[in-house]
């Protein structure tokens, strides 16, 4: 059978191209990443997604649809005249996926399943792309324990319910655990790059992830409720004196996946309300919108330095898109305009 405690081997070639751990998927005719709605045959994957750098995950697929047009500026990514992003995913109608040069923002969902399924695939299409050394980031929203809403979390580890930093697998009936790690210098270079500057926080603690939003994370506001306040409080101040400082429902198993495929990651969430406060998430929808720009900030820095580190940053005029003179844009705009 397999091994229950995960063995560690490499899983990254010399070249940083993925290195799979799955002996079937090459005597295999072709590999169907059927809820991305892409092939191994069908499409020509190194060619398409070879030069990704950065998966950028996130839950809605609006949510990664605004990032993939916030990093574009950011990294002033110019599309060809006359194109714009498309989802490559959109027939799938699982997935959203949008590529914006050598970052590719993708939805997975909500909770660890829908994740796994995405990570399976995702992990795959790195591989047929032949990518080299991809990093993998999760932006998302959570439950700050102790922090105000608004405040940018960077997970060190990734806590599953019984609070250990792994994430449990149910595999031929078999139960195993695959250590929930991420990578401690990429948190420390996400944190590094938050600024003075910023009107939030930004900091760094363990993440407990959950399996379910109610219940799980100790509401009392769910169609059920055993407990009672006290209870919920009393699991909450555990949970902080654990040094959890949020609570999602992704991070175990992004971290176990992509730690056995050898691929750095990193989690990065906007706390949507101080769980010690109270249960209900009723910030107005502008704060929330705002908020929720905060970890993809965060992000855009880091790819742009390690973009600029290599030198491959458009300069400003890059950035400003076609645009030469923004005032005689308005005038051509407004003349055509006028001749509809
Ligand atoms: C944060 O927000 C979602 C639940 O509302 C879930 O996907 C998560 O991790
Ligand atoms: N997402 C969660 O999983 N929990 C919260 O409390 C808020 C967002």
């Amino acid at each position: 059978m397999f091994s229950k405690t995960a063995t560690i081997m490499s899983s990254i070639y010399s070249d940083g191209t993925v290195k799979l751990r799955n002996p079937n998927i090459e005597l295999m005719d072709q590999d169907i990443l059927y809820h991305l709605a892409l092939g191994s045959e069908s499409h020509d994957l190194n060619e398409m997604f070879g030069d990704v750098k950065f998966v950028c995950m996130g839950g809605t697929p609006k949510r990664m649809e605004n990032f993939a047009h916030f990093i574009m500026n950011e990294i002033g990514y110019k599309l060809p005249a006359g194109t714009m992003l498309q989802d490559i995913s959109a027939y799938s109608y699982r997935y959203s996926m949008y590529k914006v040069g050598p970052v590719l923002c993708v939805s997975h969902g909500m909770g660890t399943p829908s994740v796994s399924i995405l990570m399976h695939e995702m992990i795959k299409l790195m591989y047929h792309a032949k990518c080299q050394d991809p990093v993998f980031i999760r932006i998302g929203t959570c439950g700050g324990i102790g922090v105000e809403g608004g405040t940018v979390i960077i997970t060190e580890d990734a806590l599953d319910g019984q609070l250990r930093n792994s994430h449990e697998f149910t595999i031929l009936g078999e139960t195993i655990h695959r250590p929930a790690k991420l990578d401690k210098k990429l948190a420390r270079e996400l944190k590094a790059l938050a600024s003075p500057d910023d009107p939030y926080d930004t900091i760094i603690g363990k993440t407990l992830c959950t399996n379910d939003f109610y219940e799980g994370q100790g509401r009392l506001d769910g169609a059920f409720c055993d407990f009672s306040e006290s209870d919920k409080m009393a699991y909450l101040e555990k949970l902080s004196a654990n040094g959890v400082v949020n609570i999602e429902m992704e991070s175990t198993i992004f971290a176990a996946l992509t730690y056995h495929a050898g691929i750095k990651a990193a989690v990065v969430c906007v706390a949507l309300l101080n769980r010690l406060n109270g249960d209900q998430v009723n910030a107005p929808k502008e704060v929330m919108n705002e908020w929720q720009a905060r970890p993809q900030i965060l992000v855009a820095r880091y790819i742009r330095k390690v973009l600029a580190q290599k030198g491959q940053l458009k300069g400003i005029f890059g950035a400003q898109g076609s645009i030469k003179s923004p005032r005689r844009f308005k005038l051509v705009q407004q003349e055509s305009q006028a001749h509809e």
